[in-house]
């Protein structure tokens, strides 16, 4: 998958090494990377029971890679190579325990910095599951919280600092977790902290406190909003977010950004979305959307955030400058520690066909045809003019 990021930064940077005289504005790049999003689970590559509207229209605008891969099948390595373009093997990184230190050094060379060194502004909105502060050493979460993001060429960040199955359950932005109460302070790990602060069932002990759906397994540490995570929490609990309306605060958080730097300079915007990544928690909305349960209704809920950034770049007249790629960060996974109710292992017509289920933890975006996506959108909405240039 790294290649075709590259190939749009390549593609950015093509742009902004012509003549002056010649240069259209530096483009925008919104890179909206997908977790556990399977080829299988756009339309555009042949879904049949996920309705995708937004990005097919997305592909219908751009590019439609059929052969991308990822660096790494799972989430920790694929994005340490994506912000670094060195092998997270490199660096012995594999997938982050809750708590982990910032795993890319603070020195290196890294995706934002790059942008940054073209003059563009710089923003991380979502799942983040490469490490907050000190690599060796405990964090004080009840502190600032670096390094991390804002240390690596970003100038904002509105994260999920693991990821959704795992602890802590809140928001960091930029260097403070959002809504956390000096009486009831947040802590990490299984010994119980030596003051006062929540205390979340142990889902060990308690798998009756697991009320939204159960662990099939690994997943019953604390339990907090009925879900069993990876790890322990303590405190925190003003502070805790809401699994259910996680994309609309991503999605609220990216239109307050993109408002901001609208007629300000070209940025980059990094969305990474908790979606389809486990637990599976798509807004009641969208239940029913899909024919697969939790898991389709969050694809299309992940859809439907697509949408709403394509539309406010149209609010704010920067769709015809502004290159969007949609990609994930490893390919579909089926059964990831939940009894979800996914009754289905395919999303595609080949339901239809009797063929095999999709492939746990690719390393392609999809199967046969990956799921990578890039849209210099509105180049050609009206069929007139060429779509991305070669
Ligand atoms: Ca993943």
């Amino acid at each position: 998958m790294r290649r075709f990021v590259w190939l749009g930064i390549g593609l950015v940077l093509g742009l902004i090494s012509l003549p002056a005289d010649a240069a259209p504005p530096r483009p925008n790049m919104v890179l909206i990377y997908g977790d556990d999003v399977g080829y299988g689970d756009l339309g555009c590559y042949g879904a049949k029971l996920i309705p995708t509207p937004n990005l097919d229209r997305l592909a219908a605008q751009g590019l439609r890679f059929t052969d991308a891969h990822c660096t790494a099948a799972t989430c920790s390595p694929s994005r340490f190579a994506l912000l670094t373009g060195v092998h997270a093997f490199r660096h012995r990184v594999r997938v982050l325990p809750p708590g982990a230190g910032l795993v890319i050094p603070t020195d290196a060379f890294t995706l934002p910095r790059m942008f940054k060194r073209a003059g563009y502004h710089t923003a991380v909105v979502g799942k983040w599951h490469l490490g907050l502060g000190p690599r060796r050493g405990k964090l004080d979460w009840n502190g600032p919280i670096r390094p991390g993001p804002l240390e690596l060429g970003f100038d904002y960040a509105f994260l999920l600092p693991s990821t959704n199955d795992r602890v802590p359950c809140v928001y960091v932005e930029n260097h403070r977790v959002v809504g956390l109460e000096p009486q009831d302070p947040l802590f990490l790990g299984r010994q119980r902290p030596p003051v006062p602060c929540t205390e979340y069932p142990d889902g060990k002990k308690h798998p009756e406190a697991m009320t939204y759906y159960r662990s099939s397994h690994g997943h019953n540490n604390s339990v907090i909003n009925g879900i069993g995570r990876i790890g322990y929490q303590w405190g925190g609990r003003q502070a805790l977010w809401n699994d259910e309306t996680m994309t609309d605060e991503f999605v609220r958080r990216i239109k307050r950004y993109i408002a901001s730097r609208a007629g300000k300079g070209p940025f980059f915007l990094y969305f990474a979305s908790q979606a389809i990544h486990v637990p599976r928690t798509p807004h009641p909305r969208f239940h029913g959307k899909s024919k697969l349960t939790y898991r389709g209704d969050a694809m299309v809920e992940l859809d439907w955030a697509v949408g709403e950034i394509l539309r406010t770049l149209d609010e704010h007249g920067l769709t015809r400058n502004t290159i969007v790629i949609f990609t994930s960060d490893n390919g579909p996974v089926y059964d990831d520690g939940y009894r979800d109710g996914t009754t289905v292992l395919t999303s595609t017509a080949e339901v239809d066909r009797g063929q095999g289920p999709i492939v746990a933890a690719s390393t392609r975006s999809t199967k046969a045809e990956p799921g990578c996506l890039l849209s210099f959108a509105g180049r050609d909405t009206s069929g007139r003019e060429p779509p991305v240039p070669p």
